[in-house]
């Protein structure tokens, strides 16, 4: 008998930037990633997503791939431009039509939608005219969108998540300086988060005086950290790894507050994050229905006596990856023995077992989604057909390892692996593929089912019995 609950929601995930293209179509304001994919030396070879794989123009066809893959559920992001072309004021009417249009066709389907209200494509408006999220006036801006998006979307969407990764748009946006808006500052960067985390609770606050029916939840990567020695310096170092990759995002949300001794030596250090009267109060009373996890390797953690920097390994010629970390603290480096992908990210499935029992260690038997997972390759071509064994294999070993944490009493509700269609790698460009269906660049952006995709639909059809 297969270990995953009869409901199940085998899905898939994308995300409004990666995917949808039509980046001005319609009365779309432009979003932050909309510019900065523009200006030069950001992205891989200068990729950007105005096309993207034009999912806009083509939901139908997707939609019904996905159904033929068997999906219950598929976890998608909401444009904020293309609904507030300024991120607050006038509505885009074209733009809530695209998003509900969707949805029913989800439905039509028997598709259980996901909404994610922000993954990462901020309205440039708000950036340019109040700061983007350094400034409190976010929080009122955010809020507006939620509301709309319940009021529009709120009698057909059940699964919401507010934030996706606030770890990787907060931290490359502001600390490393990788994504918009390229600040490095670690004060900023922990304000500009704790607005998020203040605009997520506001948001849930929202949903639950208008009685919106469903559950919402905030969606965090998790990288369990573990140290590459038992020595007291590294178990040391890997201590506060996890309490800044790791405690610092899930306890806001899940405990309502910060970790405790982090904060306090963030506000001793650094003198933030600076709390507004009432922050404490809504933070506490906000906690989120579920969490989704996202899911990709782990991280070894060491002491760090000399590393000062980020380099990542975005062109796929593995091995080009430099160790990173802050000098003083920890740093992230490689396993000897671990197995890597051609982005050097360490493919550990037993990662994904320990990641979530962690949570539920911590914050107890809070639902659980995962609402990413998958494996990024340059995927082979044989006679026309994408021969994409290595993500089954990849995605074999992290399903095993989702129903091993059930099995230990995890409350488990779904699997999202990454992504449903080829898409856009934010720094990696295209050629950085996930999906369980390839987009030919060289044809018009024609969809065709890769090996994997029949794999999947069987996984699903067995509900996982069929690996
Ligand atoms: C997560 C993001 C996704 C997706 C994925 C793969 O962090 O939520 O949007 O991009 O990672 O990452 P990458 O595209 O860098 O390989």
């Amino acid at each position: 008998m297969s270990v995953f609950p009869k409901d199940f929601l085998w899905g898939a995930a994308t995300a409004s930037y990666q995917v949808e293209g039509a980046h001005d179509a319609d009365g779309k304001g432009l979003s932050n990633w909309d510019v900065y994919s523009h200006l030069p030396g950001t992205t891989y070879m200068g990729t950007n997503g105005d096309v993207a794989a034009d999912h806009y123009h083509r939901f139908k066809e997707d939609v019904a791939l996905m159904a033929e893959l068997g999906m219950k559920s598929y976890r998608f992001s909401v444009s904020w431009p293309r609904l507030f072309p300024k991120g607050r004021g006038e509505v885009n009417e074209a733009g809530v039509k695209f998003y509900s249009d969707l949805i029913d066709e989800l439905l039509k389907y028997g598709i259980e939608p996901m909404l994610t209200m922000y993954h990462w494509d901020l309205p440039q408006a708000l950036q340019d005219e109040i700061g983007g999220w350094e400034s409190r006036e976010i929080i009122d801006a955010f809020e507006g969108y939620a509301r709309l998006l319940y009021e529009r979307y709120g009698d057909r969407v059940k699964l919401w998540a507010t934030f996706n990764e606030t770890i990787v748009f907060t931290g490359l946006g502001y600390l490393t300086g990788m994504h918009p808006p390229g600040v490095k500052d670690p004060k900023r960067a922990i304000q500009a988060c704790h607005h998020v985390f203040i605009a997520h609770a506001r948001a849930v606050e929202t949903f639950r005086k208008m009685g919106v029916q469903g559950q919402i939840g905030f969606v965090n990567v998790l990288q369990p950290n573990d140290p590459i020695t038992n020595s007291a310096e590294d178990v040391k170092a890997c201590e506060l790894a996890e309490a800044c990759f790791t405690h610092w995002f899930y306890d806001p949300v899940l405990k309502g507050e910060y970790p405790a001794e982090l904060l306090a030596m963030a506000q001793t250090a650094l003198g933030v994050p600076v709390f507004a009267p009432g922050d404490a109060e809504l933070m506490k009373n906000n906690i989120c229905d579920f969490i989704g996890v996202n899911y990709y390797k782990r991280e070894m953690i060491a002491a760090n006596y000399d590393v000062d920097g980020f380099e990542m390994n975005t062109s796929g010629q593995k091995g080009s990856g430099k160790e990173l970390g802050w000098k003083g603290l920890f740093k992230l480096v490689r396993n000897p023995n671990g197995r890597y992908t051609d982005w050097d990210w360490e493919i550990y499935p037993e990662g994904l077992t320990d990641a979530i029992m962690r949570i539920n260690k911590r914050y107890g038997n809070v639902p659980i989604y995962i609402t990413e997972n998958g494996l990024g390759a340059k995927d082979p071509i044989v006679n026309g057909e994408v021969l994409d064994q290595p993500r089954i294999d990849y995605l074999r070993e992290h399903i095993q390892a989702t129903g091993e944490a059930i099995k230990l009493g995890a409350d488990v509700r779904g699997y999202y692996p990454w992504s449903f269609i080829d898409l856009l790698s934010w720094l990696n460009g295209y050629q950085k593929q996930y999906g369980f269906v390839y987009i030919d660049q060289e044809n018009n952006l024609a969809r065709k089912k890769k090996l994997s995709f029949g794999w999947y639909q069987k996984v699903i059809s067995s509900n996982g019995e069929e690996l």
